[in-house]
């Protein structure tokens, strides 16, 4: 019987073949002769002989056979694969099955093995993590991270060279980091150039991938039938999208325009100046006041119009404004106050789970590509897809917050369209929030001034340096990031009973980046969860204190960057499924707005809901496991622990006398707001 975390060694050092040793040296993969590639297998005794000598760990691979994996190798093994292209998607689906179906981890290894040394390698590692994490035989295997395998995804490779000099001439011990160099793609002449921060970041583009790797939007049912998916879709990006508009107010520049003219030409400019390390060809750029085509790209049969593009949308709007879909035998779907929302988003997606996959078309999906292959959209000059085909890249361009503020903008306007909530569904009698105040974690730190600032981290990028050094080489990047506070709530009781409610603080601005006051219709669709979690109110006086590392929005640092292989991973099963993979969240050093050098103010806002109206029936702890970024990754499992709509209660709009966020408060005791400060001090400090 294979050991189920012998398949970590299948995920390591992915362009590299299957037999050359893992882990350092210390582990290697026994290929059966008949698994070999052409090219190899008439060496399999020697290549077998060389290599075993001085390894720790031998994996025999056993011979199940030759199963068919024709349908994926029309990808190419040396070009990109997207998740975004309906094409690669579908096909990533049956391999996916194809993984899912091996009766056991023997079979999964044997298959896994045939597979990876013939198929594309992004295909190939995004099919086994995804059939790893739905398997009840390995859901425990921690997946490694996705920087380290690949990381000329998410990291500018110029540093690589150096790397891999360090790595080879100075021995282990004695090796000097590598600087990755921020702001590397553009000059301040671009205004854009000051978000490059928050796009470029490595931990929210690593978020990204996961989630959408948590969230896949084709595969089987059983797998992308996950508790209000669509909805969670909906809501993580527009979290983004709000996130990224408030940092701009601090970085003076006016939210981003969403793209909803596909006619009209598109003047943000992009250059990545990243390479695919699996055939060293550059990202292809997109230059400034590009126009959408139609795509004829008949190397994955992307073939779109942007009539296309726009029927699907006004499909969509139409939907939203009858107030209900039309599915595939004509029926009506109606788009109602609970399921309406989820409903759209695997509509908007697509995912397989749409309504109508004719009449709604794969609008997101389809956006990224066509923007993906606005500078070669007929293959003339055989170029491949720009970072917005990838999910582990997309963030990066400008132009992805204007596709994705196009989409929010179709279910802001769904959600729209229901009724503002009544005093009493936002109420709770007899919880009174006294006041809510942040503090840095510090002496005397004065109350609600929060504080950012530039820190230097390290990465071990070893395990992605294909045919690269032994040991580890690290390299240095530099990313936003704030002192560590603690929210303090207030709250009396006075039902003379304990309370059960859950607390749901968000952060908001309250100017632009004119420093012109915001409307609360504008403000409402700007604020920021900060956190939510369960409290028990005993009666009487009550004082919580909550600290930013515990957000259920966030993952700490060490889980965003986490190191593989088996030396990092416990040998304790205890330990080991707390140690599970946890890649999906909001990286904590992104938690907080930037804010600006003079400060910038915002409104903190503090609610106590009824957990009775907010319980699905379910318990969970949100220390173990994967669970403290529910708000934005779901459970595994489980039911996405919150009944209210998600972005409650600011997701739906407000009578027309509510003009501020105290009038929105008006008499529910059981709200609180008040102001804080963001300042940014422009120092970089190193972590410790
Ligand atoms: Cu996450 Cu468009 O869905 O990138």
């Amino acid at each position: 019987m294979t050991d189920k975390n012998s398949l970590l060694a299948l995920l390591q050092r992915p362009l590299e073949p299957t037999f050359l040793p893992k882990d350092d040296g210390k582990t290697v993969i026994i290929v059966p002769e008949e698994y070999m590639s052409d090219r190899y297998r008439p060496l399999t005794t020697d290549i077998q002989s060389r290599l075993t000598g001085g390894a720790e760990v031998e994996i025999p691979v056993r011979n199940v056979g030759i199963p068919d994996i024709s349908f994926a190798e029309v990808i190419d093994r040396r070009g990109a694969f997207s998740l975004f292209i309906e094409k690669h998607r579908s096909i990533a689906g049956q391999l996916i099955n194809l993984f899912m179906s091996q009766k056991d981890v023997t079979s999964l290894m044997a298959v896994g093995t045939y597979a990876r040394e013939r198929l594309n390698p992004v295909l190939f590692q995004y099919a086994m993590t995804v059939a790893m994490q739905h398997r009840p035989d390995t859901k425990d295997v921690p997946i490694p991270p996705f920087i380290e395998l690949f990381p000329d995804q998410f990291v500018d490779p110029a540093t690589f060279p150096k790397l891999r000099e360090e790595g080879n001439v100075v021995q282990e011990g004695q090796r000097t980091t590598i600087d990755i160099e921020p702001n590397f793609t553009a000059s301040d002449r671009e205004v854009e150039q000051r978000m490059a921060y928050f796009r470029e970041d490595i931990g929210v583009n690593l978020h990204h991938w996961h989630w959408h790797l948590v969230y896949p939007a084709g595969a089987a049912p059983e797998i992308v039938r996950k508790d209000r998916r669509g909805e969670l879709f909906y809501y993580m990006h527009s979290q983004i999208i709000a996130r990224y508009n408030v940092d701009r107010f601090c970085n003076k520049l006016a939210r981003a325009r969403p793209l909803s003219n596909y006619r009209e030409s598109i003047p943000e400019a992009y250059f990545p100046k990243m390479v695919r390390s699996s055939n060293n060809r550059a990202y292809p750029a997109r230059a400034a006041d590009s126009v959408l085509r139609d795509l004829n790209r008949v190397d994955n049969d992307t073939i779109v119009s942007v009539n296309d593009l726009q029927r699907w949308t006004d499909r969509i709007h139409q939907a939203i404004d009858q107030g209900f879909a039309i599915d595939t035998i004509g029926k009506n779907v109606p788009l109602d106050e609970v399921k309406g929302i989820d409903i759209l988003g695997d509509m908007v997606e697509a995912s397989t789970l749409t309504v109508n996959r004719r009449l709604y078309g794969s609008l997101h999906n389809t956006g990224h590509d066509v923007l993906a292959y606005i500078h070669d959209p007929d293959y003339r000059y055989l170029e491949d897809f720009g970072v917005m085909g990838d999910v582990t890249t997309a963030m990066r361009d400008p132009v992805f917050y204007r596709w994705h503020g196009m989409i929010d903008g179709i279910f802001r306007k769904f959600l729209e369209t229901l009724r503002p909530y009544t005093s009493a569904q936002l109420g709770f009698p007899g919880i009174k929030v006294n006041s809510i105040n942040v503090r840095l974690n510090k002496a005397n730190a004065p109350a609600n001034i929060l504080l950012t600032f530039w820190q230097k981290s390290q990465i071990d990028l070893a395990a992605g340096l294909d045919f690269g050094p032994k040991g580890n080489v690290f390299a240095t990047f530099t990313h936003l990031q704030h002192a560590p506070f603690a929210i303090e709530l207030k709250i009396t009781n006075s039902t003379g009973s304990v309370k059960r409610g859950t607390a749901r603080i968000f952060i908001a601005p309250t100017v632009d980046e004119r420093g012109q006051r915001l409307a609360f219709k504008e403000q409402r669709l700007l604020f920021i969860e900060l956190d939510k979690f369960g409290v028990n109110l005993r009666p009487g006086e009550n004082t919580i204190t909550r600290r930013s590392d515990q957000s259920s929005v966030t993952i700490p640092y060490e889980r965003t960057f986490r190191r593989i292989g088996s030396a990092q991973t416990p040998t304790d099963s205890r330990q080991r499924d707390s140690f599970r993979f946890c890649g999906c969240g909001w990286p904590q050093h992104m938690l907080i707005p930037k804010g600006s050098p003079e400060g910038v103010q915002f409104e903190l806002f503090a609610m106590i809901s009824n957990f009775a109206d907010d319980t699905v029936n379910q318990e969970f702890d949100e220390n173990v496991d994967c669970n403290d970024a529910h708000s934005f990754c779901g459970l595994r499992d489980k039911l996405y622990p919150d009944k209210r709509t998600m972005g409650f209660p600011f997701e739906r709009t407000t009578p027309a006398t509510v003009t501020t966020l105290a009038d929105f408060i008006g008499s529910n005791t059981n709200m609180a707001t008040n102001n804080c400060q963001i300042r940014f001090k422009n120092t970089v400090i190193a972590r410790t």
